[in-house]
């Protein structure tokens, strides 16, 4: 094995934590180039980040992100930290030199996104954005199958995007609620993953005519630490206004003539994290959903007849036949949500080796980020707008 990469993370807690868990399983599991070591975990609160630090194995804590990107002995820098931060971090490190792991959204505006480009072509760096669902193996064998011709030309992506996270009113205005920090709502939080999916199956967005809305308009305010005052009405309770959308929905077309209709909410009772997409074709249709990741269902309609249908297609045949998966388990010993990060490390530590950074790069961001504003500024004036 040539060397060892040695990774600096910047933010330890959920995204954190799915990092963390996949920089110590893509050694054990896949054919890495280089051997990882987990230096550095970094956050604002020295006892948050210590206990993280012990909880997922890092060597070491640190409070300071910049004296992490300095250090000689950092070959990777990791950014999980809320969006507001992802540029700054993401410069620094590519002007020091170290090959950048970015959270989506990329950052908070296309400008933002552009000099992140502009910074890591500079320095000749690696850089990704994690959108870890272009690596579920559906997924990618849905996207080998579109290459493939096996559904023709593409006429429908229909995405959706549902959580339900927030529909509780007395839930606090955490950062992911406040505009300053995470930029907007669903729209960059969960409608990024599924336009970035749309650019990775279908192509690029030509046009878009967006809707953004906001349910709750104020929310209880959260305290230092981030905490809510507890989820019961107070009389006394301090509200704060809520600047970013609850639900951001649009419709669109492809350069490729393909049309787009895309859903992102938090106010989807029952759905937890819930992905479901769906892609019609001349010769076919693929549908996938999320919360039955292990399965593609396929139409083929070039097998016309009395036994025509979606075919059920479990992705978990090792060997080459389906990607990833073959690294795991046996055919029907399936897999889950922080494997796809797993496959998004192992894909980017080789990427690093090579010195040939793989999608979704920073550019991959910067063109999600361009759609999106391009559907914030249709739900502004109320007209269709060229991405
Ligand atoms: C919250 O909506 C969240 O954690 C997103 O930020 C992630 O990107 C998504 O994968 C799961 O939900």
């Amino acid at each position: 094995m040539a060397s060892t990469l040695r990774v600096g993370m910047i933010g330890y807690r959920f995204m954190g934590k799915a990092h963390s868990n996949a920089w110590r399983q893509a050694p054990h599991f896949f054919p890495l180039q280089a051997g990882v070591e987990m230096h550095t975990i970094c956050g604002r609160d020295p006892a948050g980040v210590e206990a993280a630090r012990a909880q997922f194995g890092w060597e070491h804590a640190s409070t300071n992100w910049r004296e992490v990107i300095s250090s000689p002995h950092i070959d990777i820098i990791d950014i999980n930290t809320p969006n507001d931060s992802h540029a700054e971090i993401a410069i620094a490190a590519a002007q020091a030199g170290k090959h950048v792991l970015c959270e989506k959204p990329l950052a908070l505006t296309v400008k933002q996104c552009e000099q992140m480009v502009a910074a890591a072509k500079k320095a000749g760096v690696v850089n990704m954005v994690c959108h870890n669902y272009r690596r579920i193996p559906a997924i990618a064998q849905a996207k080998k199958m579109i290459e493939e011709g096996s559904i023709g030309q593409v006429f429908h992506f229909h995405a959706r995007y549902a959580q339900d996270w927030i529909v509780d009113p007395q839930f606090p205005l955490v950062w992911r609620l406040q505009k300053g920090v995470s930029g907007s709502g669903a729209h960059g939080d969960i409608n990024a993953h599924i336009i970035d999916l749309g650019r990775h199956l279908v192509g690029e967005f030509a046009e878009v005519s967006g809707l953004m809305h906001t349910f709750i308009k104020q929310r209880p305010l959260v305290d230092a630490r981030g905490k809510g005052q507890g989820l019961t009405a107070k009389s006394n309770q301090k509200m704060g206004k809520v600047t970013v959308d609850d639900a951001a929905m649009f419709m669109g077309r492809f350069k490729n003539g393909a049309l787009a209709n895309l859903e992102a909410t938090r106010f989807a009772l029952g759905r937890k994290n819930h992905i479901e997409i769906e892609i019609n074709g001349s010769q076919g249709s693929l549908h996938f959903d999320f919360e039955d990741m292990n399965r593609l269902k396929f139409f083929d309609n070039t097998n016309p007849g009395d036994r025509q249908g979606f075919r059920d297609i479990l992705v978990t045949q090792p060997n080459g036949i389906h990607p990833y998966v073959g690294q795991w388990w046996p055919p029907g010993h399936i897999i889950g949500y922080e494997h796809t990060f797993v496959h998004t490390v192992a894909d980017f530590v080789n990427a690093c080796v090579s010195g040939k950074s793989i999608h979704p790069t920073f550019e991959d961001g910067l063109k999600n980020q361009r759609v999106m504003a391009a559907v914030q500024q249709s739900a502004q004036t109320r007209r269709w707008v060229k991405v």
